[in-house]
């Protein structure tokens, strides 16, 4: 069967493009078993993760916090990259100006070989001291609960950006740059809710780039990309990438 026509428009744009921006959500870490957030499978003892992931829900209670983490630690503990990871490590090795922009906090593009990144929302496998605000890496599976900041005693949190907290002013504005000055954006895997990263499809398209969505159901972003292609990330992107 031929490819569709959206498949056959995008690889072309991304043969000739030679500056292109990914942005990843938690589809393309689905083919590997990772859950989504807002899927069936999203749930944790009922909590969703606009009740989990906010500093208030730490605040009030921070032991409750820590067990979800390590629920999703021990998930993705288990879990490797799949094709469509590779497939734009393939693509960030071939084109001249690349940057992907995961809010992916599991750490696969980096697992891939991705090293043109910023994930915005942070990942799962650092902790940061409440307290004296140093970073560490930490691969504990689980980890002891509540823990400490080796250098200072304070109460470690997750590396990641909560619900009603800022980004890394350096993420942001290096990935707005790239959003805004790419050829071709294409969007993986996001149900294109969460901002900063909802508004990065019209803000590609007012800067003139051509913009493509793959993901398994229509989103809000459908509407104002150049082609939506709908199915599943891990067969959709090692297509659009591979010249064969
Ligand atoms: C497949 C597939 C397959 C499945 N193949 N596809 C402007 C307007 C309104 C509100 C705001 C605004 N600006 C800021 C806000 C507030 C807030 C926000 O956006 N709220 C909305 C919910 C309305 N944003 C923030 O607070 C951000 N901070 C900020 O902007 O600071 C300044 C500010 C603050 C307050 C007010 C105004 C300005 C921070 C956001 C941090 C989000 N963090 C989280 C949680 C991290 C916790 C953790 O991981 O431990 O990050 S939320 C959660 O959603 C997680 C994800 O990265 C993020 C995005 O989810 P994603 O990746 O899209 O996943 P899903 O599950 O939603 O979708 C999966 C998709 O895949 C689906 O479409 C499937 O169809 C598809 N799929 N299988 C292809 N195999
Ligand atoms: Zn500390």
């Amino acid at each position: 069967m031929p490819p569709a026509a959206g498949i056959v428009e995008v690889k072309a744009r991304l043969a000739d493009a030679r500056a292109v921006t990914v942005l990843t959500g938690a589809g393309i870490s689905a083919d590997s078993g990772v859950p989504t957030f807002r899927g069936a499978d999203g749930l944790w003892r009922n909590y969703r993760a606009e009740d989990l992931a906010t500093p208030e829900a730490f605040a009030r209670d921070p032991r409750l916090v820590w067990e979800w983490y390590n629920w999703r630690r021990e998930i993705i503990a288990t879990k490797r990259p799949n094709p469509a990871h590779h497939a734009l490590v393939e693509l960030e090795q071939r084109v001249e100006r690349f940057w992907l922009i995961t809010q992916n906090v599991d750490g696969l593009h980096p697992d891939a070989g991705a090293r043109q990144l910023s994930e915005i929302h942070g990942n799962i496998w650092k902790v940061r001291c409440t307290q004296c605000r140093q970073v560490h890496r930490n691969r504990a599976v689980p980890i002891p609960i509540l823990p400490l900041c080796p250098a200072c005693g304070g109460l470690l949190r997750p590396h990641i950006v909560w619900f009603g907290e800022s980004l890394d002013p350096d993420d942001l504005d290096r990935s707005a740059a790239a959003v805004g000055s790419c050829e071709v954006l294409l969007i993986i895997g996001t149900s294109g809710l969460v901002y900063p990263a909802a508004a990065f499809a019209s803000l590609a398209k007012q800067a003139g780039s051509f913009v493509a969505e793959i993901n398994l159901d229509p989103t809000p972003n459908s509407e104002i990309v150049n082609v939506a292609i709908q199915g599943r990330a891990q067969a959709v992107v090692p297509e659009l990438i591979r010249s064969t």
